[in-house]
């Protein structure tokens, strides 16, 4: 087999691998979602008051928040109206055209930064208590790995009993050294010794733990941006991401922490976990459309391998490509039941794909 086509292939059982991963992890959603929607179009027909007042429902209970579902109806309505739309199914692609604009939000850049020098890249992890962060960080260390990267952790949760150990677990799974001292001692300290160590050792990247907080308890506020003023005393430009750890499965609340951590934390980015629990996966929408903050990553899992980026601009770009006019619905008449099926063959791996139609 030449270079080329096995290049291909590979891509391509990549591309697979990672349109399975959002299929199986956001499967609660598309069905508290997206096929409720289905299900409105092809009952309701005609657009009429009624047909609103479902399609709004559906939204709140996807938890895609009442101010996003708000802008979303007011803007359907106007639609409707300018074109003298008639039929709920023609309204179908507005709804995914203006669902997949809320989720590209500015086109800010959704990939990690690095340390512009070529130096050490560190990351900072923040959040509440049990969101994911420190699995989060083992899941990217991981990912880094694969990309040839090297690798150190740093143990900033010296709080919580059995937090340094759950790091260390992590370590010896994806095989990278953790930076650690004795519980209790002052994090601000753990992260001196660890940005030593990752100059002493060279290395590529460090991940930095973190204790949970609650965004309103002044202390811990206090105590993180002093870790942020060590790193940056002993890296300039460091750190260079500060993600906000979020639980998708906690919905509402969820944008609430987004909205206080970032106003107080330097936050630079978002990770939404536990998107495979959840039927609220709406809230990566009102996210997107009320906050500035970037979606960098969505966990799907507990396994290594379950953090995917969450990158909708080329995905996106291919879907309006593939996709001037409304797409054509094509009906399938299965024994009982008669089911609206979509072509959607045309954006394969579109993480924001599993929320359109
Ligand atoms: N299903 C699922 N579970 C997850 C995901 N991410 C994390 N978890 C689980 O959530 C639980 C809490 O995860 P941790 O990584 O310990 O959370 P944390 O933010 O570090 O918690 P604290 O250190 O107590 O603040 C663990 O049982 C994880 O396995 C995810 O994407 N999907
Ligand atoms: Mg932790």
């Amino acid at each position: 087999m030449s270079f080329f086509k096995r290049l291909k292939e590979s891509i391509a059982s990549k591309t697979e691998a990672v349109t399975n991963k959002f299929k199986e992890g956001l499967s609660k959603t598309r069905s508290a979602f997206v096929e409720r929607v289905e299900e409105l179009i092809f009952r309701r027909k005609k657009i009429d008051e009624a047909f609103f007042e479902e399609l709004e429902e559906i939204l709140i209970g996807a938890d895609v928040g009442v101010n996003t579902v708000m802008e979303l109806i007011d803007e359907l309505r106007a639609e409707v109206k300018k074109r003298k739309i008639e039929e709920a199914s023609e309204l179908q692609p507005i709804l995914s055209e203006k669902l997949v604009n809320m989720l590209r939000g500015n086109g800010e850049d959704t990939g990690l930064r690095s340390n512009p020098d070529g130096g050490i890249t560190v990351i900072l992890f923040v959040g509440v208590n049990g969101v994911g962060k420190t699995t989060t960080i083992g899941k990217l260390a991981w990912r880094y790995k694969q990309e040839g990267k090297s690798v150190l952790l740093a143990a900033g949760d010296t709080f919580r009993a059995g937090a340094i150990e759950q790091l260390e677990v992590w370590g010896q799974r994806v095989g990278v050294d953790v930076i650690r001292q004795e519980s209790g001692s002052d994090p601000a300290a753990v992260m001196y010794d660890a940005v030593k160590a990752a100059k002493q050792r060279n290395v590529d990247v460090l991940l930095c733990d973190t204790a949970g907080r609650l965004q309103n308890k002044v202390n811990l506020m206090e105590e993180l941006a002093k870790i942020h003023r060590v790193i940056q005393r002993e890296i300039p430009g460091a750190p260079h991401e500060t993600l906000l750890v979020l639980d998708a499965a906690t919905g509402q609340n969820a944008l609430q922490q987004a909205k206080l951590f970032g106003e107080k934390s330097g936050v630079t980015g978002l990770v939404l976990t536990k998107l495979d629990g959840t039927a609220k996966g709406g809230i990566v929408i009102a996210i997107r459309n009320e906050m500035s903050l970037p979606v960098k990553f969505v966990g799907l899992g507990e396994k290594m391998d379950d953090l995917q980026q969450f990158d909708p601009s080329n995905s996106c770009m291919r879907y309006s490509r593939a996709s001037p006019a409304p797409r054509k619905l094509r009906t399938t008449n299965k024994p009982n039941r008669r089911r609206i099926v979509n072509d959607r063959r045309s954006i394969s791996s579109c993480p924001v794909f599993f929320f359109c139609f």
